[in-house]
């Protein structure tokens, strides 16, 4: 049986776009009672929010995220504004009883996260955190045959997500290098998808100890007429500002497990547009994974016979992967848009199985938990306990 689940969607433009098509495209491949329907965009434009309803097909639009959360023919509201709008969306779509999905990294701070996860948990209704990359097919292959013990017991995480969009010093003071609008730099926005990756790969910090630089302290401010949400791009006015954000923020980390991990994300490496390899080693092999490459996953398993020995690349494109049956025939390949359709459709069947869909608004928490660990370390220069 068809249940409609009306969506409202906040933030129309890269993530705004990028959920659209998700909700667009989930039930033309996949099978759930639980349907979304494009109900409202959210944006403060008037002409560039009607211009994103239309586009991005949304039935109707709102300019203000108030007004939404108070429709009474919302079920779901989805965030995909800057961090700093977060909690206070959340806070009023989980006091009108809606469901919600909220873009990464879920807050500014600890605090905040967990004012967060009180009030979804007080309301009673589903939450979920948009760690996208835990629903790349080789990803969840990965975490498969680590479940599987077929990597033993985990000795490393070593992962490095790096781009190069800001490396230009006369790009301008977006939002991301705000840190009343973002939070924090690479930190947040990068390192809380690798953070996430370790914890749903191999488990909980123990403690943590990290280092992080701005390189370029000031910048020319955006040009008046830019909108400030602006995505990866634009353009810049002649007074400068000041950046008030790490450019990267690298750490190094102990497991609960016993496993030790490496993690380094910056927005300084040229020619890295959107590079994130994470490679794992156990007892009894490894496994690599590149985003660049995202549906390869690399393993290496120390029970193949001697003369058989080396990394073997698997195509994750059989239909015996996940997400893949829903997609095309084997060998054709999917890309990162698909990330977005596979969260969609795992919180589309929460709804069928009345369950709260994963990552959850607590996976939110235990990321920012680290993050928090993380700057405090580097603020006092020395180890960090993650307390749970
Ligand atoms: C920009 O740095 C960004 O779009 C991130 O915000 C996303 O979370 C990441 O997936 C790609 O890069």
């Amino acid at each position: 049986m068809t249940k409609k689940v009306n969506i409202g969607l906040v933030g129309y433009k890269f993530m705004g776009k990028a959920h659209s098509n998700a909700y667009r495209k989930m039930p033309m491949f996949f099978n759930t009672e639980a349907i979304p329907v494009l109900k409202a965009i959210c944006g403060r434009t008037e002409k560039a929010v009607a211009e994103a309803a239309r586009k991005f097909g949304w039935e109707s639009y709102e300019t203000s995220w108030e007004k939404l959360v108070k429709r009474k023919d919302i079920d779901l509201v989805d965030i995909t504004t800057p961090n700093s709008t977060h909690k206070d969306i959340v806070l009023a779509a989980a006091a009108e009883g809606k469901d919600i999905l909220c873009e990464k990294p879920l807050a500014m701070s600890l605090q905040e996260a967990e004012d967060m996860l009180r009030a979804v948990e007080e309301a009673g209704v589903k939450h979920m955190v948009c760690f996208n990359y835990r629903k790349v097919p080789a990803i969840a292959l990965a975490k498969k045959f680590i479940d599987e013990e077929k990597l033993g017991r985990i000795y490393h995480f070593r992962a490095i997500y790096l781009q190069d969009w800001i490396s230009d010093p006369d790009f301008p003071l977006v939002w991301r290098l705000r840190k009343e609008l973002a939070g924090s730099g690479a930190h947040g926005d990068l390192n809380s998808h690798i953070i996430d990756l370790a914890r749903y790969l191999v488990g909980e910090f123990d403690r943590v100890i990290g280092m992080q630089e701005t390189f370029i302290k000031k910048r020319p401010r955006l040009k008046e007429t830019e909108d400030l949400t602006t995505g990866l791009t634009a353009e810049a006015a002649k007074e400068m500002g000041e950046v008030t954000v790490d450019d990267t923020t690298l750490f190094l980390a102990k497991f609960k497990n016993g496993a030790v991990g490496s993690f380094e994300a910056t927005r300084f490496a040229p020619g890295r547009r959107n590079y994130q390899r994470i490679e794992i080693n156990g007892s009894k092999g490894s496994i690599l994974f590149e985003l660049e490459d995202m549906n390869k996953l690399w393993f290496y398993s120390c029970d193949d016979p001697d003369n058989a020995q080396g990394f073997r690349r698997i195509q994750v494109t059989e239909q015996v992967h996940p997400y893949i049956n829903a997609w095309w025939p084997p060998g054709h390949i999917i890309g990162y848009e698909h990330t977005f359709v596979h969260v969609v459709y795992d919180f589309m069947r929460a709804i069928d199985e009345e369950k709260n869909p994963s990552p959850s608004f607590r996976d939110g928490v235990e990321c920012q938990r680290v993050m928090d660990a993380v700057e405090k370390s580097i603020r006092e220069g020395r180890w960090v306990k993650v307390k749970q």
